[in-house]
Parts: C-alpha cells; sequence; structure tokens
C-alpha cells in the first residue's frame, strides 16, 4: 500500500513539528508533499537528506496523496477539504473547522482510536487545551465515570502562534531593560502578565477556548451529558500548557488509585513528589515532550464520599497538543 503524504501550512510552527515527528517516529511514507501559500512557494526546505521544494496550496495539490496532514489555519481548511476528499485523501486537520461536524472522528488516539475508521474523508485533531486534559483523565473515567470536570487553564504563548512566542521573549527584554512592551499578536502584555485567553468571549461569558474544552470532551467522550467547566487563560510560558483538573467521580477515587492508574496510563508520566515539593512544571518537564505530565494528585475533600480528586497536568502544546496527535492519528490508520 503506497504513503503519500501532504502537509499544508509546513512552514507554521505545527507544520515543522510535523517534520520533526516524521523523521524522530520512523514514520513511513513513499512520497512527501509540501504545501503552503504563494508566498513560502518555491523555498527550499532540507528534510532526511532531500531538498523539498515547497509547492502553493491549490485544489490540485491532493492528486495522488493518501493523507493530508493540515495547519494552515480554518479557513485553508475549509476551503481544500472538497479537494482533499475527492481526490481520494484524508485530510487530519489541526484547526477546528470541522471540529463539531457529526461526519468527522475527533480523535485522542489513546481515547477513542476506534472513531479513525468512521472518517468519510476528514479527521480533526482536538484544541490543544483538551487533547492534554483528556490523555490522564480518559483512563480514570474508563474505571470510574467522571461526572463533572472542573478545568482551569494556564495557556503558553505557542497557542496563539510563532508572532505570540516572539512576542513573549521580546516584551519580557523590553520591560526588563525599562522599555514600553509592545502588543501586536496578543491583545495584552503577555510577559509578566496572565489574561483571559485570546479568543472571542460568547454571550454565555465564556471564551471560545473555554467553550471548546466542554463541546469538544463531549464528543471524544461520545457522552453528552459529563458535566464540564473551563476557565482559561494566558500565561508568560514559551510552548507547553498546564491545566488544573478537579474530578467528581461516580464512586470513591483515592490518590493511591489514580497514581496506579496513571502510571500505567499511555502517554502519561507522574510527577508527583510531595516530600520535595516536586511536581510537574510546563517550561522544565513539558516542553519539547511527548507525555503529558501528572502531578498534584490529591482528594477533594470539599466532594462527599472520596469521590473528588484534583490534578496538575502539563503538556507540550505543539506536541501533544497538536502535531504529535495528528501525526498519531495517521500511524493509526490503515493505509
Ligand atoms: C491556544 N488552544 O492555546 C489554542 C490554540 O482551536 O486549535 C489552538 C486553537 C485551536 O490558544
Amino acid at each position: 500500500m503506497s504513503r503519500n503524504i501532504a502537509i499544508a501550512g509546513v512552514t507554521g510552527v505545527v507544520g515543522q513539528e510535523f517534520l520533526r515527528l516524521i523523521e524522530e517516529r520512523n514514520f513511513k511514507f513513499d512520497s512527501l508533499k509540501m504545501l503552503a501559500s504563494s508566498r513560502s512557494a518555491g523555498k527550499k526546505i532540507a528534510f532526511m537528506g532531500e531538498e523539498y521544494t515547497i509547492e502553493e496550496l491549490t485544489e490540485n495539490s491532493f492528486k495522488g496523496v493518501d493523507v493530508a496532514l493540515f495547519s494552515a489555519g480554518g479557513s485553508q481548511s475549509k476551503k481544500f477539504a472538497d479537494a482533499v476528499v475527492q481526490s481520494g485523501a484524508v485530510m487530519i486537520d489541526n484547526s477546528s473547522a470541522f471540529r463539531m461536524d457529526p461526519a468527522a472522528p475527533l480523535v485522542v488516539p489513546e481515547v477513542n482510536p476506534e472513531a479513525i475508521k468512521a472518517n468519510k474523508g476528514i479527521i480533526a485533531n482536538p484544541n490543544c487545551s483538551t487533547i492534554i486534559a483528556l490523555v490522564p483523565v480518559w483512563p480514570l473515567h474508563k474505571q470510574n465515570s467522571v461526572k463533572r470536570m472542573v478545568i482551569s487553564t494556564y495557556q503558553a504563548a505557542s497557542g496563539a502562534g510563532i508572532a505570540a512566542m516572539n512576542e513573549l521573549k521580546k516584551q519580557s527584554a523590553d520591560i526588563l531593560e525599562g522599555r514600553e512592551p509592545v502588543c501586536e499578536a496578543l491583545p495584552y502584555q503577555a510577559a509578566f502578565n496572565v489574561f483571559c485567553h485570546d479568543s472571542k468571549i460568547g454571550e454565555n461569558g465564556y471564551n471560545e477556548e473555554e467553550m471548546k474544552m466542554v463541546n469538544e470532551t463531549r464528543k471524544i467522550f461520545d457522552d453528552s451529558q459529563i458535566a464540564i467547566t473551563c476557565t482559561c487563560v494566558r500565561v508568560p510560558v514559551m510552548r507547553a500548557h498546564s491545566e488544573s483538573i478537579n474530578l467528581e467521580f461516580e464512586k470513591p477515587a483515592d490518590p493511591a488509585w489514580v497514581r496506579e492508574v496513571l502510571e500505567d496510563s499511555p502517554g502519561v508520566i507522574v510527577i508527583d513528589d510531595r516530600d520535595k515539593n516536586r511536581f510537574p512544571m510546563p517550561a522544565i518537564d513539558a516542553d519539547g515532550k511527548d507525555d503529558i505530565y501528572v502531578g498534584r494528585i490529591r482528594q477533594d475533600e470539599s466532594i462527599p464520599d472520596g469521590r473528588g480528586i484534583n490534578l496538575w497536568v502539563c503538556g507540550d502544546q505543539i506536541r501533544k497538543g497538536a502535531a504529535l496527535n495528528a501525526v498519531q492519528i495517521a500511524e493509526a490508520m490503515d493505509f
């Protein structure tokens, strides 16, 4: 069987991470097309000992392609979805364009890999904050149903793209040297500050990131009833998100059980040393890594009958939160 791959948005942060992962994970392919906007078309990229020329992303880009990894923004995903599907390829889309489309499976391979087979040409990659939360929550939920989740995120600059990462660096230097910080990529000062996630606030007062976590979790868990509420903020961290997760289970759940389950769960590493006050840290543990780091495993004593647990998790936003999850989906496909 052939494995002809295309990457749409290859010059972006996630596009570049796709390349690193394909090489690191020895992802077998017969051909690789690097696609981007007309601005980048013609530029050369050296990859695995070969020189590739970036081609302009057009409707004709997908002839002979089996899998197209998309990270070129939601509008490009929508624009080219028909062309991908009509050419017989499967789009694995990192944008939010198709996540809530009932025809598109929304997949975290550690949670619902069986959904991949049901695709009709488009598979959606969830939002980074959702993936980072669900990798550790799912193995617990499988053994003892989670009835309610309360999540607070502490999101890195990378979620807003390379310009936001550069802005965080520049603002930090400017402030330390007494210069006025400039805000262009992000709406407010990111350095030495925390602000409400930079997505639109809906009529209910929640930002889009918070509602993505609610709606995507329900779809991935295939449970429209699970109660979930979120607060999402941006923090001055470069590329790994952190999340405080409060879980209310159906039956009693103690920290020893949580630790035992998570130590045995794919994609999860437990760092939970109470004596040394050593727990996951986004920049120290998760940055550039594949796994989701979990610690601060505590009983929530405010929930009756020992049914409440608190967790703290960190995961690299560009890796498991985006590119790695998409590459894992491709790895799990029969092609
Ligand atoms: C952030 N989660 O950290 C966003 C970035 O729906 O794929 C990705 C937005 C999305 O700001």
